[in-house]
């Protein structure tokens, strides 16, 4: 029987630190104590390459409202990397799904234990993906300010599989240990055993796809998180109510990174009154919406199909809700409610179709997530409009370069124009980064290690990290 949480508070006396009462359950310590080495050895081979002698970085210490991290130089191996569950809620009832109303559950009930294995195994395979996915990038950051956010959000992403793995090994006998293993067995990018999701077998080669990645991808981890956060059982909303607190801080990477690609890019714009930057040190604005258009349209893959049996019974059975489920006007049931998904004809015309709202919950959360999506154009866009240049970023359609879901056979323009096989062949160049946008994006990318220096292809940020000057000395290099 997994310990129980009595306090939010960790204790950092023990080899994990914790605030799940790892001590009560001796078993449960010792498998997840010899996990921790196969963990390390993961992250000293495939976390982050460049050396250091340590980071300025923020370490979860508690779960309450206050005061939940503290910041201080760790040499990056030494990071403690503990398990969190947010604050137990003792009166708390399943808010969903054929369930609803009934106490919500501490253990995994026998007939959903596949189905939750695989969503968290699903969960915990993007964490050290991602690590993966940038562990080369230290060697070209574009200052110590941005390096220290790429090592923050690496050490979190660890923390994250962490998570996952403790739910692995406390609720999933022995099956859920094998499982922990496979998350270090796996790799991104992998020829014979790749990570479980498209989007996380993809390069992050170089800082614009980074912040690409931060801002859509990581997106995609938050709305997911979001369902996750409102199932029934108890020990995985509590995780990931607490994982969403980390994850606002990447979200923030991204956002700021592309305000600051686009307001560089701006700036040399101006200075020379050209659009054509590229042989002035700065990223097209071009470039920056082909490198928007694939990140946005891998990450909407990441929502799975239009319509899903899979989300469905998922739903019903209380496993997965809807974002913000509470705010929902509804019975919380749907079992005789419809919705409108986006749907492909027999002659090929994009349209909708209706659906029982059940299997079309991807379709659902997706839209939540496109709708935020929005927020971040809107806001490049102010940038550019403040400038007084006429140009704009925009999302593409949702059909758009999509491998998952109703339009994976169909290829359409930005504008969500049906194309022939030939015609996507011929134009796919113009909207997604070709090898000599992206060569010449890598030729960018020369690292500046210097304490308030700055790349000449971005703009420094506004603010620093917990109140400290952009001078500061984020990262201590060997
Ligand atoms: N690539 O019924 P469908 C994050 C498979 S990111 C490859 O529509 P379902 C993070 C699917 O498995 C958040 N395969 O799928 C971000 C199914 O296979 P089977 C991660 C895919 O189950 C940045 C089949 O296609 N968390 O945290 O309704 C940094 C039919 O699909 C893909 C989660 O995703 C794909 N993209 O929905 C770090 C939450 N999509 O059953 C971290 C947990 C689908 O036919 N996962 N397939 O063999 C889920 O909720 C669901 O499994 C999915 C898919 C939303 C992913």
């Amino acid at each position: 029987m997994p310990a129980k949480n009595h306090g939010a508070t960790a204790d950092y006396t023990e080899k994990i630190p914790n605030n799940v009462s790892l001590h009560e359950d001796r078993r449960l310590q010792r498998a997840l104590e010899s996990w921790q080495p196969n963990f390390l050895t993961w992250w000293q081979t495939m976390g982050p390459t460049l050396p250091t002698q340590d980071v300025y970085l923020r370490t979860a210490v508690n779960v309450g409202r206050e005061g939940w991290a503290q910041f201080g130089h760790v040499p990056m191996p030494e990071y403690r990397w503990g398990i969190f569950l947010a604050e137990r809620d003792p009166g708390r009832r399943v808010g969903f799904g054929e369930h609803k109303g009934e106490p919500v559950w501490d253990k995994v009930p026998g007939e959903y234990r596949s189905e939750l294995q695989r969503l968290i195994v699903i969960q915990g395979d993007t964490e050290p993906a991602s690590v993966e996915q940038q562990r080369n990038l230290g060697a070209t950051a574009p200052s110590l300010y941005d390096l220290r956010n790429l090592f923050q959000v690496n050490v979190e992403e660890g923390r994250h599989l962490w998570a996952m793995v403790y739910l692995l090994h406390a609720y999933f006998g022995r099956e859920g240990r094998e499982e922990a293993e496979e998350l270090l067995h796996r790799n991104s990018g992998s020829e014979d055993s790749p990570r479980i999701l498209g989007a996380f077998n993809e390069e992050t080669p170089d800082w614009l796809s980074f912040y690409m990645f931060t801002y859509f991808t990581d997106r995609d981890g938050k709305y997911q998180l979001g369902t996750l956060k409102e199932s029934a059982f108890d020990p995985l909303s509590r995780t990931c109510e607490f994982m969403l607190k980390e994850e606002a801080h990447h979200m923030m990477v991204g956002t700021t990174g592309i305000d600051r690609v686009v307001q560089r890019t701006v700036e040399v714009m101006r200075e020379h009154d050209t659009e054509d930057v590229g042989g002035l040190g700065a990223i097209p604005l071009t470039t920056i919406q082909k490198y928007l258009n694939f990140h946005y349209s891998v990450s909407l893959d990441l929502f799975g199909g239009e319509t899903s049996t899979n989300v469905a019974n998922y739903y019903t059975a209380g496993l997965k809700g809807r974002w913000l489920e509470d705010r929902r006007k509804d019975d919380h049931q749907l079992s005789s409610d419809s919705i409108m998904v986006e749907s492909l004809s027999e002659d090929g015309q994009i349209g909708q179709t209706e659906v029982s709202a059940l299997v079309g919950l991807n379709t659902d959360l997706r839209r939540e997530y496109i709708s935020d999506c929005q927020g971040g154009v809107k806001r490049w866009n102010r940038i550019l409009a403040e400038a007084g240049l006429g140009q704009r970023l925009k999302l593409p359609h949702i059909a758009f370069n999509r491998k998952v879901g109703a339009f994976a056979g169909i290829e359409v323009s930005p504008d969500g124009e049906p194309l022939s096989g030939q015609e996507w062949q011929r134009r796919s160049g113009d909207w997604l980064p070709t090898d000599v946008d992206k060569t010449y994006v890598r030729s960018l990318m020369q690292p500046v290690h210097e304490r308030g220096k700055i790349a000449a292809w971005i703009a420094p940020p506004r603010n620093g990290i917990n109140g400290q000057p952009f001078d500061y000395d984020y990262v201590h290099l060997i």
